[in-house]
């Protein structure tokens, strides 16, 4: 129906333009000649404007327009959350060395010195040891008792000759021995209390008690005894016995 309406109006309005076209080219004839009524009385007008055509069909989607310009720059935004703790980092290298520090304070006074000892002998069964200070016979005993032994009691021919070649190698010429008759005298006695048995080593004309006070024993370099007074000061020989092994230390 839109489409025939619109032909319709077409063919009318060409119908017009050549209805026009014609009267012009007659009436210019009719110029040169009579009028007539015809060009005189028929003039072409516009007919009454036509109503409101009907709603044309929705045109087809248009193209994809142009890209718009770049927008503003948006806010800074929130902090992202902490991320994990990284792996630990290589070795550094070795520092260079440190000033060299204050000097300490003084320490306190170290105690009495350990005594002086000529070596030391030992046989199977005993340790020996010449302690070069001077002491007096009860001092020199209390020396080896205190550390577990005691005066050196030479009870044969074998130790008496180790504690002489001791006492000679050792530079020294005398020293007490633990043997003494203070508690009975003339009775001579080693320091445990066991009397002299089998043997002895007196130097020749002693024990002379010469003083009448001579009651402890001294050993010369030479191996011979001789009495002596105990208050005097000498160097002494300890002897200590060996720690013999238990039957728990054996198995
Ligand atoms: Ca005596
Ligand atoms: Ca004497």
């Amino acid at each position: 129906m839109n489409g025939q309406k619109k032909r319709q109006l077409k063919t009318y309005l060409i119908l017009a333009v050549l209805s026009a076209l014609l009267a012009r080219v007659f009436c210019s004839d009719a110029d040169s000649h009579p009028t007539t009524d015809v060009c005189s009385t028929n003039t072409i007008l516009p007919g009454p404007k036509g109503e409101k055509g009907e709603r044309g069909n929705p045109g087809e989607i248009g193209k994809l327009g142009k890209e718009g310009p770049m927008g503003m720059k948006g806010e800074k935004g929130d902090p992202a959350d902490v991320g994990d703790q990284g792996m630990i980092g290589k070795i550094g290298p070795i520092g260079t060395k440190g000033e060299k520090g204050c000097k300490g304070l003084s320490g306190p006074a170290g105690g009495k010195g350990k005594a002086v000892i000529a070596g030391i002998r030992e046989t199977d069964e005993k340790y020996y040891y010449i302690v070069k200070e001077e002491r007096s016979y009860r001092d020199a005993l209390t020396h080896c008792r205190i550390r577990g032994g005691t005066l050196a009691m030479p009870r044969d021919e074998a130790s008496n000759s180790l504690i002489a070649d001791y006492i000679s190698k050792s530079g020294l010429f005398r020293v007490f021995i633990g043997v003494n008759d203070v508690e009975k005298e003339g009775q001579f006695m080693y320091t445990d209390n066991t009397p002299l048995q089998n043997y002895s080593s007196w130097k020749e004309s002693e024990p002379n008690d010469a003083s009448g006070h001579e009651d402890c024993v001294e050993m010369l370099s030479s191996g011979a005894w001789n009495d002596v007074e105990c208050h005097l000061t000498i160097y002494f020989v300890c002897e200590f016995m060996k720690k013999k092994k238990t039957d728990l230390q054996r198995a």
